[in-house]
C-alpha cells in the first residue's frame, strides 16, 4: 500500500503539510521509508542479537537483552495506564535506563516528549502542560537532585501528572510477568508517517517550543547522518552532551548508532577524566559535544593519562567553534575533528571526513541531504551572491513544518511557501559550504558598527590565559550598545587582568570598535541546559538560562 502523503494526526495539528509534489517526491526518491524508530532498533537488535547496544558503567547490556528490557517496561506503562497517543516526558541522564524508556514509550504508540534532566520542576511544569502530558518519567540518578524533593515539588506543581523512575519500568515489569498478569499492550504502534515525539527546541528567548518529528522524516536523519559519518557495526559512541539533545540522539546520535548495530557507552557527565577514562576503557571511536565541553577537553592536563589511540571522531556542534579551538583538536586529542552545525527543527550540516583541513576548521559543514533547500537572504527577503552574510532559511524532506500548537510562532517562523527561518546568520560558498557567523539577535550594534560576538570571541580565544569567552551587547547611552566580554582565565589562581588582555588585543591588529567596551573576569561562563554557553543570561536584567534547551 502507498504511505500516505500527510498524516491525520492530532500531534500534527498546526503544522503546514508537505505541498503533495514535496511529499511524492521525497517518498519517490527514498528520503521518507517505512520504518518506525523501534523498528529500526528491532531490526538491528535481529541481526546483531548478542552485540552489546549500550554499556553503562558495569553494565553491558546486548542488542537481544535492550529488546527484552523494553519490552518489560511496556508492560509496566501498559499497566500504569499509558495508551497510544499520550504524552509521556522524559527526563532521564544518559543511562542504560535512558532507552527502556524512550523505546517502550514508542513502543506503545505513546509520544515521547524529550525534557533534558537538567531542567527542573519550572521547565518540566510548562512542558507538561504545553504537551498534555500524562506521566512523566524521571531517574534517580540525576546529578545534584534529591528524588524526594524532587518528586514532592513536581506532586505540588502538578497534581494529576503521574511520576515514574526509568529505574523501576524494568523492575515492575519483570513483577507483572512474574505474577502471571495479563499485560495487554494497550497501545498500537504509530504509521511512519505519523509524529514519533516530541523535541524541544532551544529557544534563545522565551520558553521552549514543542517540534513533532515524524518517524520517517527523523529515521532519514539519523540514517543519513550514519553514512556520513561512516558508522558501522564496530562503532562505539560516546556523548558528552545529553542523549535527550537531537544532535545525541540524530546526527547521527545513539539512534544513528543502533541503525548501524554498534554501541553506545553511557557518560553521566561530560568531565574530561569521565569521558577520557570511558575512551581509554570501552575503545571508544566517536564522540560529540558542544564547544565549551571540547574546550574543557583540550585545556585538561588530564588527556596525556589516558590511552585515546581507539578515538577517530570528534564531533563538535551546537554553537560555533572558533577556528583557534578546532585547529588544535587532532594535533592534541589525536582524532579527526568533524564540525556539525543543526537544529532540533531540522537542517543539518557536516563537514565531510575527507574534506581537506581548512574547510574542516573554517566552516559548519553543508546540508546533509541533496533536497535540502537553502536559502540565504537579506532582510528583505532577497537572496545574497555566494561569500556575503545572510538570513539562513530552509526546507526539506526533514526538516519541520511547525510548532506543535502554537500558530503564533509559526506565523513568525516560516514563509508562506514552507521555508523555517532559523534566526541563523550564516555565508555560503560556492560548494554549498556553511559558515555561521552569528545570529540575528546577537549580533551587537554598537554606533552603527555591526559587530558579530562570535569575531571578538574568536581573537580572544587564542590568547593562552584566556579558558573561554563570551561577549554580549549592552546598553549605552552614546553608542546605542557597547560590547562586554566575559572572559574565564586558563590559571585561576593568577587569573589574567583585562588590562592585558585589552593591551593584547590592540597588537592583534584589530579595529578598535572591535575592542571589547568592558572586560569582566569570571571564574565560570553561564550555559543552557545542553551546556552551550548562554549569552542571554550574560545580558542585563537576565537572571538565569530559562527556556534555553
Ligand atoms: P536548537 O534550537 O537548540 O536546536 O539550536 C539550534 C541552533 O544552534 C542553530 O540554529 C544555531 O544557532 C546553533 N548551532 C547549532 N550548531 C551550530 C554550529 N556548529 N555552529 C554555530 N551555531 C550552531
Ligand atoms: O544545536 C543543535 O540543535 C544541533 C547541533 C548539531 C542539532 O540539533 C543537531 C546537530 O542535530
Amino acid at each position: 500500500m502507498k504511505q500516505p502523503l500527510v498524516a491525520d494526526d492530532p500531534m500534527l495539528h498546526g503544522v503546514i503539510p508537505y505541498p503533495a509534489e514535496f511529499a511524492e517526491r521525497y517518498l519517490a526518491d527514498g528520503f521518507w521509508g517505512r520504518r518506525t524508530l523501534d523498528r529500526v532498533l528491532r531490526e538491528t537488535a535481529m541481526r546483531r542479537g548478542a552485540h552489546p547496544a549500550v554499556i553503562d558503567e558495569e553494565r553491558v547490556i546486548s542488542y537481544a537483552e535492550l529488546i527484552s528490557r523494553i519490552d518489560v517496561s511496556q508492560a509496566t506503562l501498559s499497566a500504569r495506564g499509558i495508551n497510544a497517543g499520550d504524552r509521556v516526558i522524559i527526563h532521564v541522564p544518559n543511562v542504560l535506563e535512558f532507552f527502556d524508556a524512550v523505546y517502550a514509550v514508542i513502543s506503545l504508540g505513546a509520544i515521547p516528549v524529550f525534557a533534558v534532566h537538567s531542567h527542573r520542576a519550572s521547565e518540566l511544569e510548562h512542558l507538561a502542560r504545553s504537551s498534555e502530558a500524562e506521566m512523566l518519567i524521571t531517574s534517580s540518578r540525576i546529578p545534584g537532585v534529591d528524588p524526594q524533593e524532587f518528586c514532592a515539588e513536581l506532586a505540588n506543581r502538578l497534581p494529576l501528572l503521574s511520576v515514574v523512575y526509568a529505574e523501576d519500568l524494568y523492575e515492575q515489569g519483570l513483577d507483572l510477568l512474574a505474577a502471571g498478569r495479563e499485560v495487554s499492550r494497550a497501545g498500537c504502534p504509530r504509521p511512519a508517517h505519523a509524529a514519533a515525539f516530541l523535541q524541544l527546541s532551544g529557544g534563545t528567548t522565551g520558553r521552549p517550543k514543542l517540534i513533532p518529528k515524524t518517524h520517517r522524516d527523523y529515521a532519514y536523519s539519523f540514517e543519513r547522518s550514519a553514512q556520513i559519518c561512516n558508522l558501522d557495526d564496530g562503532t562505539v559512541y560516546l556523548s558528552g552532551i545529553p542523549l535527550a539533545h537531537n544532535f545525541a540522539a540524530s546526527s547521527p546520535g545513539y539512534m544513528g548508532v543502533f541503525a548501524t548495530g554498534g554501541t553506545v557507552v553511557c557518560a553521566l557527565d561530560g568531565s574530561a577524566e569521565r569521558i577520557f577514562s570511558l575512551i581509554a576503557e570501552h575503545r571508544v571511536t566517536v564522540v560529540a559535544a558542544v564547544p565549551p565541553l571540547a574546550l574543557a577537553w583540550l585545556n585538561s592536563s588530564q588527556k596525556h593519562r589516558y590511552d585515546l589511540s581507539s578515538w577517530q571522531l570528534l564531533q563538535v556542534g551546537g554553537a560555533k567553534l572558533s577556528r583557534g579551538v578546532a585547529e588544535r583538536i587532532t594535533p592534541e586529542l589525536g582524532c579527526a575533528l568533524q564540525q556539525v552545525f543543526g537544529m532540533a527543527e531540522g537542517l543539518v550540516c557536516y563537514t565531510r571526513l575527507d574534506d581537506d583541513p581548512e574547510t574542516v576548521v573554517s566552516t559548519q559543514g553543508k546540508p546533509m541531504c541533496v533536497a535540502d533547500e537553502v536559502l540565504v537572504l537579506d532582510s528583505a527577503g532577497t537572496p545574497v551572491p555566494d561569500g556575503t552574510p545572510g538570513n539562513l532559511w530552509v526546507r526539506g524532506p526533514y526538516t519541520f513544518r511547525g510548532y506543535y500548537n502554537n500558530p503564533q510562532a509559526n506565523a513568525e517562523c516560516f514563509t508562506p511557501d514552507g521555508f523555517y527561518g532559523s534566526g541563523d546568520i550564516v555565508v555560503r560558498d560556492a560548494r554549498g559550504y556553511l559558515t555561521v557567523v552569528g545570529r540575528t539577535k546577537d549580533v551587537i550594534n554598537r554606533g552603527g558598527e555591526k559587530i558579530s560576538p562570535e569575531q571578538i570571541e574568536a581573537v580572544l580565544l587564542r590568547n593562552p590565559a584566556v579558558h573561554d569567552v563570551s561577549v554580549v551587547g549592552v546598553p549605552d547611552e552614546a553608542l546605542g550598545e557597547r560590547t562586554h566580554a566575559y572572559v574565564v582565565p586558563r590559571d585561576r589562581t593568577t587569573p589574567t587582568r583585562a588590562k592585558i588582555l585589552r593591551a593584547w588585543m590592540r597588537t592583534e591588529h584589530l579595529a578598535e570598535h572591535h575592542i571589547p567596551d568592558v572586560i569582566t573576569i569570571v571564574g565560570e561562563l553561564p550555559k543552557t541546559h545542553i551546556g552551550k554557553i548562554s549569552r542571554n543570561t550574560l545580558r542585563p536584567g537576565a537572571t538565569s538560562p530559562q527556556g534555553e534547551a
